[in-house]
Order: structure tokens, then C-alpha cells, then sequence
């Protein structure tokens, strides 16, 4: 599979045995100082599929090779802004379409400056000066981005012919970019002008699956739960309170996690999507702090995906990342903008694949990583099962399991674990999916013995590598 630059995981096990969110499609400006930031696909100049990651033939090729095997694509829509004020005038774009930022001209939409939101925006400088004026949150500039004026039926009906031509291609739905920045009224109407699924692939009928990204900790008006009409959000406070968790920061443990979900102020958990961490909070942008778990903390990193995976709230989202020379000055990465790794032409490097299925050329699949698949594995052999059978040691060893069709157990703790709990499963030998799996009728990793009444032992060290057992129906010898 053509893989795009960075690519985003995310998991509907009701709906599906895979599914892929990619990174802005559409045309953007080409940013060369610094030198092809990733986060310039976050500032469009058309709606051209064309990109960094390939043409409109490639995208298509990958569209459909992936809805075959059952892997559907999420597109990442950028469509709250064009490119930054400060963005010039030439053809400096990924297809080489002219546009003029300073005079609002983007003619191969076409957008003029009747189209932005310049009239609008009471603030001095046009920019978004505080979060705690909803007025300029939706009006004004975001980074300096031109704002789209999206009460327009004009703008309204190309963003929906943007998104609609790639409904037709056969992408299975859309994380809407900065929605927070938008009136929710606004992303409703040209979200009603979307076009059903394409029935090559899916059920005549079927709506495009639609989460907003609104970055919602508390503390300001505009709130994730306006936006529930128009289909899940991005619940933020996920992430940065489980990483707070499993680091044990603000005398946090594992212990509370018993009532983790909406018992912890998180949206309720059909409207929710969530994460450890995402394409920004992983190199210090966007929302959630210095708690964000990551790739670079990778024994913690999978414990918190395994944790995610395993628990029944919200819609998950595996992240898939690629590796940069990450360098802190002062706390702050340096290089935090750098872009996927590419060659000396510029053009993004293949995802190779190692022996191991590890993945090589500094792409860090997280999603291939052995204990993370295996808990996806695990989410769809349990789904729709209830949380039962919660146990903790008053610290950070805790335990649950999913009705009787799986089973999960933590060692957060400075001390070796030795436990006898109950699991919920019929009785039998499994194979623990995190340090192995069942293969050819025997585990490659640890076995859990499961009695007649449902109990079984469970050894952690504090030092093992991966510091927690899951075992579930489907990996029973
Ligand atoms: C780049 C340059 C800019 C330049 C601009 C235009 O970095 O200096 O002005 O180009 O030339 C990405 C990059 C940006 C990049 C942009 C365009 O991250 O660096 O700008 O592409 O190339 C807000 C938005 C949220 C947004 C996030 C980054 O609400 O929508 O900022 N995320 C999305 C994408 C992101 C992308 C864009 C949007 C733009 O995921 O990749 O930007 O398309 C508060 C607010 C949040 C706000 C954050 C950060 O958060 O609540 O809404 O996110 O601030 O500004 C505590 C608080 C928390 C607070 C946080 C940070 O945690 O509890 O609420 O602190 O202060």
C-alpha cells in the first residue's frame, strides 16, 4: 500500500477490520524556510488532490487497492482557512497553481476576498488574540491563516465539492481541521451537501464518518460539546490525563483509573474520538502538554495505547508516526517542524518493510509494533463486551476485563506484582498478546492459566519489558 507522509490509524472495530486517516490530500503551499515543514499541508492554495504524497491517479490507486482489502480512508480536511497572510504571490504551490495571499486570490478554486472573513474579525491585528472570545475564535485568523467565510453558500458548496470528490473516489469519511474555528451551524451546512459512500464499497445509503477536531481542556467558552450534531469530536483531555496517569505526575495512579471515561469529565463516549497522542502534541504543537506520550517514551507509549485499546471508551485512534532528529533547547524541540523523511529531491521515502514487519527509512509504524496490532486484535474480539471485573492494588497495578471475552493486567509500580484475580474467562490456557501471541495452536510469548471459577495468577516485574498481560478468547489454546 502507498502509504502518504504521516499517516494517522484509526480503529472503528465495529464498522470494520481497518481503517487509515491520511494527511491533507489537497494542494498546499510549498514552504521552504524552514525547509518543507510538515505542517505546511495545513495551508491550502486549491482543492486539487495533490500533494507531497502524490497526484489524483496515485490517491485513487491507493483509495481503492485499500477499500478491497477492507481498509478505509479518512481524510484529514483542511478547510477553515487557505494559507498563511504572509504566504506571497507565484506558483510556489504543490501543483503549481498561482495564487496571491496578500490579495486573497486563490483562482484555482476560485476563492477572492469576498470569500475570507477579513470584514468580520473585530481584532486589531486580524489574528485570533484570545480563546476566550468565541467571536474571534470563529472569525478571525488562526496563525495568521486566511479565514474562510464560511457562512457563504459559495465557500459552503466548494468545500463540499472538495469533500464530495472525494466521497465519489470512495473515502469512507473526514477529520474536520480546526473545527473549533468554525461555527458549528456552518460545518453542518456543508456537511449536509455530502454526498452518501460510494456503493462500490459501502451500503447504499451510508453517511461519511465525521469527527471534528476541537481542542477542548476546560478553561475556555467554546466547548467540544456544540459540535456533537455533526458527528464525534476529539476528546483532548484523554491523552494528556492518561500520559499524567502512567508518568504518576500530580500524585496521579493507576488505581484511578476505575472510572475512567466520562467519569473523569470527558464527553460522553459515542461522541467521542480519542488518543494518546496526535500529529501535533507529539512534537510539542497544538494542545496537551508535556504529559503527551509518545513513540519516543515507548515502554509507557504502549502501555497507554494497550490501556486505550483495551477500555470501552470512545472511538480509538492509533497514531503512526515518522521518526525526526528531535533537540531540545530551552524545553522547546528545535525541530519540531521537520518534515517526513524524505531523499535529497525532496520526494517523501518509502515505507520499506524489515524482516521483523517492523518498518524501516525512519517511518516508526507504531501500529505494527507487536503489542499495539495485538491489542487492536484484541479491541474487535471484545467489542460491545461491558468493563467488568475491575481490580487495583490502591496503586498503580489495576486490572479489567471485557465481560468474558478478554482480560488485561498493568505493573505500574516500583514493586514486583504476584496476583490472583479474577478474570472473567472460561477456564483454559492463553497466550498473552504482549509479549507473544498464539501461533500454530502455542503461544510465543507468556501463557495464562485461566481456572474452572474464572481466576488465574499473573506475574509482573517491575522491570519487565512490557509491564502488562492481555489475553483474550481468540488467542485460547
Ligand atoms: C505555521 C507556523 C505559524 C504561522 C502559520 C502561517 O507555525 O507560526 O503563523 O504557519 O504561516 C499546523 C501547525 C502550525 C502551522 C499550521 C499551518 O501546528 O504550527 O502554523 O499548521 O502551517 C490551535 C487550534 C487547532 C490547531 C492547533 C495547532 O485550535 O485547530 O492550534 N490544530 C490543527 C492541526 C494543526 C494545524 C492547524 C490546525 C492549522 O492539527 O496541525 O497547524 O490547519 C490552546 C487552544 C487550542 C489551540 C492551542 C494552540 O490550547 O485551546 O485551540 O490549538 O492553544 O494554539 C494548554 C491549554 C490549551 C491550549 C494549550 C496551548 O494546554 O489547556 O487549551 O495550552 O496554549
Amino acid at each position: 500500500m502507498k502509504r502518504t507522509t504521516e499517516t494517522r490509524i484509526s480503529l472503528l472495530p465495529l464498522l470494520m477490520p481497518a481503517v487509515t486517516g491520511v494527511s491533507p490530500p489537497n494542494e498546499n503551499l510549498v514552504i521552504t524556510n524552514p525547509n518543507r515543514p510538515w505542517w505546511e499541508r495545513y495551508q491550502p492554495i486549491s482543492y486539487k488532490i495533490c500533494s507531497r504524497s502524490g497526484n489524483e491517479e496515485q490517491f485513487k490507486d491507493m483509495v481503492k487497492r485499500c477499500n478491497n482489502v477492507g481498509v478505509r480512508i479518512y481524510v484529514d480536511a483542511v478547510v477553515n482557512h487557505m494559507c498563511g497572510a504572509a504566504g506571497g504571490s507565484g506558483t510556489h504551490s504543490t501543483c503549481g497553481s498561482y495564487f496571491n495571499a496578500g490579495n486573497r486570490d486563490f483562482p484555482a478554486v476560485p476563492y477572492s476576498g469576498w470569500d475570507f472573513n477579513d470584514g468580520k474579525c473585530h481584532t486589531g491585528s486580524g489574528e485570533i488574540e484570545s480563546y476566550n472570545d468565541i467571536y474571534q475564535v470563529r472569525d478571525c485568523r488562526l496563525s495568521s491563516l486566511l479565514d474562510l467565510a464560511l457562512e457563504k453558500d459559495y465557500v459552503r458548496s466548494k468545500v463540499a465539492e472538495y469533500m464530495n470528490h472525494l466521497i465519489d473516489i470512495g473515502v469512507a469519511g473526514f477529520r474536520i481541521d480546526a473545527a473549533k474555528h468554525m461555527w458549528p451551524g456552518d460545518i453542518k451546512a456543508f456537511l449536509d451537501k455530502l454526498h452518501d459512500l460510494n456503493t462500490q464499497w459501502f451500503s447504499a445509503g451510508t453517511r461519511p464518518f465525521i469527527y471534528q477536531e476541537v481542542i477542548d481542556l476546560g478553561g475556555e467558552p467554546i466547548k467540544g460539546s456544540e459540535y456533537f450534531g455533526n458527528g464525534r469530536v476529539t476528546e483532548f483531555k484523554y491523552g494528556a490525563k492518561l500520559g499524567t496517569v502512567l508518568r504518576k505526575w500530580d500524585g496521579e495512579k493507576m488505581a484511578y483509573l476505575k472510572n475512567w471515561g466520562e467519569g473523569w469529565g470527558f464527553v460522553p463516549s459515542d461522541r467521542a474520538l480519542v488518543f494518546v497522542d496526535n500529529h501535533d502534541n507529539q512534537r510539542g504543537h497544538g494542545a496537551g502538554g508535556a504529559s503527551i506520550l509518545t513513540f519516543w517514551d515507548a515502554r509507557l507509549y504502549k502501555m497507554a495505547v494497550g490501556f486505550m485499546l483495551a477500555h470501552p471508551y470512545g472511538l480509538t485512534r492509533v497514531m503512526s508516526s515518522f521518526r525526526w532528529p528531535r533537540y531540545f533547547e530551552n524545553g522547546k524541540d528545535v525541530n519540531d517542524w521537520y518534515g517526513p523523511p524524505s531523499n535529497a529531491d525532496g520526494s517523501t521515502k518509502a515505507v520499506t518493510i524489515n524482516a521483523d514487519t517492523t518498518c524501516g527509512n525512519d517511518w516508526v509504524c507504531e501500529h505494527r509494533w507487536r503489542q499495539i496490532r495485538n491489542m487492536v486484535i484484541f479491541r474487535n474480539v471484545v467489542d460491545g463486551e461491558p468493563f467488568s471485573n475491575w481490580w487495583d492494588n490502591g496503586s498503580n497495578q489495576v486490572a479489567f476485563g471485557r465481560g468474558n471475552k478478554g482480560f488485561i493486567i498493568f505493573n505500574n509500580d516500583d514493586w514486583n506484582m504476584n496476583v490472583y484475580v479474577q478474570t472473567g474467562l472460561p477456564a483454559g490456557t492463553y497466550c498473552d498478546v504482549i509479549s507473544g501471541q498464539k501461533e500454530d495452536n502455542r503461544c510465543t510469548g507468556k501463557q495464562v492459566y485461566v481456572s474452572g471459577d474464572g481466576k488465574a495468577n499473573f506475574q509482573i516485574n517491575t522491570d519487565a519489558e512490557d509491564p502488562f498481560i492481555a489475553i483474550h478468547v481468540d488467542a485460547k489454546l
